[in-house]
């Protein structure tokens, strides 16, 4: 018999977005095996849980923007505290879910702390790229050059000024057992990435695309195949980190130049005028850096 999911449909999330295809992928994975989810406020949780209803069939703890990672710390905390005790026979995981902006951002050092102090967890970040529950701010996840409403194209800027935070890379260097970026374009790796993730005995974390037609302006119908086209591209390469071992998961046949990403999003369209050609290049030079700084720790190189 199928088991039943633990994000169930009927939400209000926007058409288009792909943050529930990412939780749909997640919730295949983890089966039927009992979970606890926290969730940072952020879309996700807003649109999932408008009072007096839910979309969340488990355990389920909203808690405020910054902290979901120590929030699941406690209950992971009191979980083996009472099954040392006894009072719990059943083995229960621990899910935590947050945008960009609550872990790259504001929730990053109640993730570190979590990490670092080793909790049995899973911290699962979907990347949209801006704080996009408020209104399209940019956040260290946004692209260079991405248009938002804090870092407006025009006259005087060509958009956000910074490359992204390379937080995967981060989360790794905190020595954890196991951390991955992820894309639901590629969802059985996806999938086996949570399926390693979860059966590690310590923290772990999965970062994971999930574009947002607001904030990214794309048409509807087009969200997964921008996230495979972010994989194509190279701009979001698919890696693990399992116990310290680099590991690359996909090699694109043909890395695709990363015009063909960012033609389709709105918020790049100021970059397609003769002056605009230059920034296009300069975010070339920088994708293909980092993808070959990622090809030599993954022993790819050469
Ligand atoms: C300490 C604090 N600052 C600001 C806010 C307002 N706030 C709520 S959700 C949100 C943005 C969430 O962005 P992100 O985590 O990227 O998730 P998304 O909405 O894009 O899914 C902000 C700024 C808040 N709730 N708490």
């Amino acid at each position: 018999m199928e088991h039943e999911s633990f994000f169930s449909p009927g939400h209000r999330m926007c058409a288009g977005c792909v943050a529930p295809v990412v939780v749909r992928q997640v919730a295949l994975a983890v089966g039927d095996r009992s979970v606890v989810v926290a969730n940072a406020t952020g879309c996700l949780e807003v649109a999932s849980t408008i009072f007096p209803y839910t979309a969340w069939r488990c355990g389920y703890i909203h808690n405020a923007f910054e902290n979901a990672a120590a929030t699941l710390s406690g209950v992971e905390t009191a979980y083996r505290s009472l099954r040392k005790q006894g009072k719990i026979n059943r083995e229960v995981k621990f899910i935590a879910f947050g945008g960009d902006g609550g872990t790259y951002d504001i929730g990053l050092q109640s993730l570190s702390g979590a990490m670092e102090r080793g909790h049995d967890m899973l911290y699962i970040c979907y990347d949209n790229g801006a704080y996009m529950n408020t209104g399209i701010q940019r956040s260290s996840a946004t692209p260079l050059f991405a248009d938002t409403t804090t870092s407006p194209a025009g006259r005087e800027s060509p958009g956000k000024r910074q490359w992204r935070k390379d937080l995967t890379a981060i989360m790794a260097a905190h020595n954890i057992p196991y951390a991955a970026q992820a894309s639901p374009s590629h969802f059985m790796d996806l999938m086996a990435k949570v399926q390693k993730a979860l059966s590690v005995d310590g923290p772990s974390f999965i970062n994971t695309m999930a574009p947002c037609p607001r904030g990214w302006r794309y048409d509807t119908r087009e969200g997964i195949e921008l996230t495979r086209l972010s994989v194509e591209t190279c701009y979001w390469p698919l890696y693990e980190v399992d116990h310290g071992k680099w590991k690359l998961s996909y090699k694109p046949r043909e890395k695709k130049p990363i015009e063909t990403w960012i033609r389709k999003q709105g918020r790049f369209r100021h970059l397609f005028t003769d002056e605009g050609q230059q920034e296009i290049e300069r975010l070339q030079q920088r994708v293909d850096q980092e993808w070959t700084k990622l090809l030599e720790r993954c022993g790819e190189a050469g």
